[in-house]
């Protein structure tokens, strides 16, 4: 007797594949992340995820695990939560693994939106007389892997806006009402750690010289949680505005990149580099950095998902070219007053933005309120 994949059990095997595909966070990019479990006589016989540094795939991981183990894996089902793959990368094809290691099921929870893979895997298993369900739990599965999904298919990495706004969706008091170099804090603690595991998520963060000289922050990944490269802080500076005595040059480590101008002063490029700083030259549109010059420059550097965490200036550029792919909108309970700066220039309200996303959550953090949705699916 074969218990079906769709039961509660095959559910729960399921969900063990993705707690462990979840554990991978800032491990696996720029490959997704991805979990497997082998079962065999309804017990767990093998486990294994995928981690970038260790080459292997998730479903070689968890065969190995049971072979070390000494277990047979002939007849077992794997649950993966991501198709197992038919191409030679830096690794052979899962699928042709699964097949030499004759387990008799694969249930699985999406497609591998990689067109290298896409359909081509799973093909590959029901050729082999694998038994092969898909689509368990999909939604939770394909929500780890929006930055892989959107990358792998539009070679551009996943932005996601993030912002912090008064109850009259505004993003921070006027300049000239403004203590210079000191951020304004809008929303609480908890909101704050929510911004940190954000971070977290992310390849890179992304701001503009106007904030880093309004507010001098210093975008780091402070979770202390593993993380395979450092977070890649970038700034958009134009003429070079950058303070050496700022925070991000301060913290300089491998992980700071400045996107300039082409006419950008040598001796300024010079004394940023010695500081610690990259600085690459990127091409002008209408006295602006090219955007989609950026995104391509951060696509080259495997970059998948980036974090925009800016002011008016840049949200309004990033948005009304279109380049924001999920927007996070955190609101606290201050009232900043019509005088403020908007959330984004051209944009006259946040609230109005919000009824252009898609697939809207609301969650709270403590006294604020916090708003996700999407403006592109990242997946097919
Ligand atoms: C799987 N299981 O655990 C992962 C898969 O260069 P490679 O060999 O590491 O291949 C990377 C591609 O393999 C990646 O773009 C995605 O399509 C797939 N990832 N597939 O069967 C896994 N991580
Ligand atoms: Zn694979």
């Amino acid at each position: 007797m074969t218990t079906l994949p769709n039961t509660e059990k095959g559910e729960a095997f399921m969900q063990r594949a993705i707690a462990l595909a979840r554990e991978t966070v800032a491990l696996a990019s720029p490959n997704p992340q991805v979990g497997c479990v082998l079962v065999k006589g309804g017990e767990i016989i093998g486990e294994g995820t995928h981690l970038y540094a260790n080459r292997d795939h998730a479903e070689i991981v968890a065969l190995k695990q049971a072979r070390e183990r000494g277990i047979d894996v002939t007849g077992a089902t794997a649950y993966v939560t991501l198709e197992p793959c038919s191409h030679h990368g830096r690794t052979g094809p899962c699928a042709d693994a699964l097949v030499a290691a004759r387990i008799a099921r694969a249930v699985v929870a999406t497609e591998d939106p990689n067109p290298q893979v896409s359909g081509q895997g799973i093909a590959k298993l029901r050729a082999s007389g694998i038994e092969v369900t898909l689509g368990i739990l999909q939604q939770p599965a394909r929500d780890l892997n929006d930055a892989f999904a959107h990358f792998i298919q539009n070679h551009r990495p996943f932005v996601t806006l993030k912002t912090a706004l008064s109850v009259d969706g505004y993003l921070a008091p006027a300049p000239q009402t403004r203590t210079p170099n000191q951020p304004h804090w809008l929303t609480g603690p908890a909101a704050r750690a929510e911004v940190q595991r954000l971070r977290h998520v992310s390849d890179a963060i992304l701001t503009g010289i106007g904030t880093v000289l309004a507010d001098d922050p210093a975008l780091t990944d402070r979770t202390n949680q593993p993380r395979r490269r450092p977070l890649l802080r970038v700034i958009l500076d134009t003429h070079l505005r950058t303070p050496l005595n700022s925070q991000l040059i301060r913290t300089a480590n491998h992980d700071l990149l400045i996107f300039t101008a082409a006419t950008a002063s040598s001796e300024k490029i010079e004394a940023l580099r010695k500081a610690g700083a990259e600085v690459e030259a990127i091409p002008e549109e209408d006295t602006q950095l090219r955007l989609t010059a950026v995104l391509k420059a951060l696509a080259e550097r495997q970059i998948l998902s980036l974090l925009l965490e800016a002011g008016s200036h840049l949200n309004g550029a990033f948005l009304r070219q279109n380049l924001v792919d999920k927007a996070i909108l955190f609101y606290s309970e201050t009232e900043l007053g019509s005088q403020s700066l908007p959330f984004a220039e051209g944009i006259a309200s946040p609230y109005l933005f919000q009824q252009s996303l898609h697939r809207t959550t609301r969650t709270s953090f403590d006294t604020d309120a916090c708003i996700t949705g999407y403006l592109h699916d990242p997946w097919p």
